[in-house]
C-alpha cells in the first residue's frame, strides 16, 4: 500500500490530523493498535478551547459538539472555605466547552468513515522505518500477516507510550520531565453536576475538581497517593472524601450515586524536543504530556495537528518545505506555554508532600491575590481559554 502520510494512532491527534489532511486533499492512512470500541472507552479529557471546536468545525465534525456541548464563561476556585469565580468571558471574550474526549473521538471517527478514509484498527507491531531518508515506510501485522505502507511522511500520533518517539535514536532527542508526587482519582457518575461551572478546590486534604460531561453526568477528581489502588476507593469513600474537600454549600448540594467508571492517573509534565525527525513528525501526547489541571492535553493535540496539517499543505500545494521546517519550533512554542500554565495550576492547587505549612500558606496567598487582582485573573483566564495559534 502507498499513501502520502501514514498516521500512527487514532486518538484525537491522529484523527484530527487525518481529517484536516483530507480537507486539504492529502491522502492518509491511520494505523491503530486497539479496536474502535477500546479507543472510545477511554474516559479522559472533557474541556475544549474555542480553537479546538473551530478545528472540529473545519473538518465538518463539530455539529454535535455545538448541539450537546456545554458552553462555560467561567470557572470557580475554592479555597479557605469559599468559592471565587473567574469570569473567563469578561476577561478574554472567549468561552470553553465541556464535550468529552470520547465524543470528540466518535465524531472524528464518523467523519473519517463518511469520507471513506482508511483506518486499520488492531494493527499489531506497528513500526516506522527509514524516516531519515526520502522513502519512509511503516510496517505492521494484521491478523497474523505482515504489511508495509510506503509513504512520503509519517505522523507519530501514538500517545505517550507509542512506538514513534521510541524509534528515534536517543542522540537526536532531548526530553524534559517532571513526575508529580501524587495522582488523580477520577469517577464518572450518572448524577447532575453540583454547579453549572467547574470548581477547582485547594484543600488541606488535597485537591478536588468537580466537572461534568453533560447536565446529567458528572466527573469528579480527588488528588490521591501514587500508591493508591482503585480497590481502596469504594464509591462511598470517594464521595465522603470529595465532600470534605469542598466548601460547605457545595458539599451540601452534591448529589452522589454509583460510579460508572473509576481510574487513577499519574500527573506528569513531559516535553520531547524536537518534534520532527527527518520525515517523521510527532504530535500530541507522543511529544508532550501535561498534568490535567489546566485541561490542556487534548487541546494541545489539536493545535499540533493543525500546525502539522498546514505545514504539509504548504509542502504539497505550494511546493515549499518552509512549513515542515518550522513545524517543531512553532508547535513547541505553544506547547511550552501550556506546560508552564499546567505546572503552575498544579502547583497552586495541590497538596505537596514536601513544601510544608509555609508552602500551603503561600498557595493561599497566591489564590487570594489571583481572585482579587484583575490582572492576575485575566492572565489565568487568557491561558485557560487557550493561547492563540
Ligand atoms: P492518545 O489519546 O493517547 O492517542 C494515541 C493513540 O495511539 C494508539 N497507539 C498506537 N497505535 C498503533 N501502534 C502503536 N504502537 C501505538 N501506541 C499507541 C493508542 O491506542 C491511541 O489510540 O494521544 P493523542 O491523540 O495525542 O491525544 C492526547 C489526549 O488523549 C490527552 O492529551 C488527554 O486525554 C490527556 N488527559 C487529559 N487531558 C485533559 O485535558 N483533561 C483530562 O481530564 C485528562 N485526563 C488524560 C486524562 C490522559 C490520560 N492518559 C494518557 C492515561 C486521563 C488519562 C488517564
Ligand atoms: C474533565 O472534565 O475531565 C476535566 C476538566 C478540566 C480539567 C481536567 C479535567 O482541568
Amino acid at each position: 500500500m502507498r499513501t502520502k502520510v501514514a498516521i500512527i494512532g487514532a486518538g484525537p491527534a491522529g484523527l484530527l490530523l487525518g481529517q484536516l489532511l483530507h480537507a486539504y486533499g492529502i491522502d492518509n492512512v491511520i494505523l491503530e493498535r486497539q479496536t474502535p470500541d477500546y479507543v472510545l472507552g477511554r474516559i479522559r479529557a472533557g474541556l475544549l478551547e474555542e480553537g479546538t471546536v473551530a478545528l472540529l468545525d473545519e473538518v465538518g465534525g463539530g455539529a454535535r459538539a455545538h448541539r450537546e456541548g456545554l458552553v462555560h464563561g467561567g470557572i470557580e476556585l475554592a479555597f479557605a472555605g469559599s468559592r471565587h469565580r473567574i469570569d473567563l468571558k469578561a476577561a478574554t471574550g472567549k468561552t470553553v466547552m465541556i464535550y468529552g474526549q470520547t465524543e470528540v473521538t466518535l465524531d472524528l471517527m464518523n467523519a473519517r468513515h463518511a469520507a471513506g478514509l482508511t483506518t486499520i484498527y488492531e494493527a499489531a507491531d506497528v513500526k516506522p522505518h527509514d524516516f531519515d531518508t526520502d522513502h519512509p515506510r511503516v510496517t505492521y501485522v494484521k491478523d497474523g500477516t505482515s504489511h508495509e505502507i510506503a509513504c512520503d511522511f509519517i505522523a507519530g500520533c501514538d500517545g505517550f507510550h507509542g512506538v514513534s518517539r521510541a524509534s528515534v535514536k536517543p542522540s537526536a532527542i532531548e526530553t524534559f520531565e517532571r513526575v508529580y508526587p501524587f495522582g488523580w482519582l477520577g469517577i464518572l457518575s450518572e448524577t447532575p453536576p453540583v454547579s453549572h461551572e467547574l470548581i477547582y478546590s485547594n484543600h488541606a486534604r488535597g485537591f478536588a475538581l468537580c466537572t461534568m460531561r453533560s447536565t446529567h453526568r458528572s466527573r469528579h477528581y480527588v488528588q490521591c497517593s501514587l500508591d493508591d489502588h482503585i480497590d481502596q476507593w469504594p464509591d462511598d469513600r470517594f464521595w465522603d472524601e470529595l465532600k470534605l474537600r469542598l466548601d460547605q454549600e457545595t458539599a451540601d448540594k452534591l448529589v452522589t450515586g454509583p460510579s460508572i467508571e473509576k481510574s487513577i492517573a499519574p500527573l506528569r509534565s513531559f516535553v520531547a524536543e524536537p518534534m520532527r525527525f527527518g520525515r517523521m513528525f510527532l504530535a500530541g501526547d507522543a511529544a508532550h504530556i501535561v498534568p490535567p489541571t489546566g485541561a490542556k492535553g487534548l487541546n494541545l493535540a489539536a493545535s499540533d495537528a493543525y500546525y502539522l496539517a498546514v505545514a504539509l499543505r504548504e509542502y504539497y500545494i505550494e511546493k515549499s518545505a518552509a512549513g515542515i521546517d518550522h513545524y517543531s519550533e512553532k508547535a513547541l512554542a505553544r506547547v511550552w506555554k501550556a506546560v508552564r500554565f499546567s505546572w503552575w495550576m498544579t502547583s497552586i492547587l495541590h497538596k505537596f508532600p514536601d513544601t510544608g505549612t509555609i508552602g500551603a500558606r503561600i498557595q493561599l496567598a497566591e489564590l487570594d491575590y489571583l481572585v482579587a487582582s484583575k490582572a492576575a485573573s485575566a492572565s489565568l483566564a487568557e491561558n485557560y481559554v487557550g493561547l492563540p495559534y
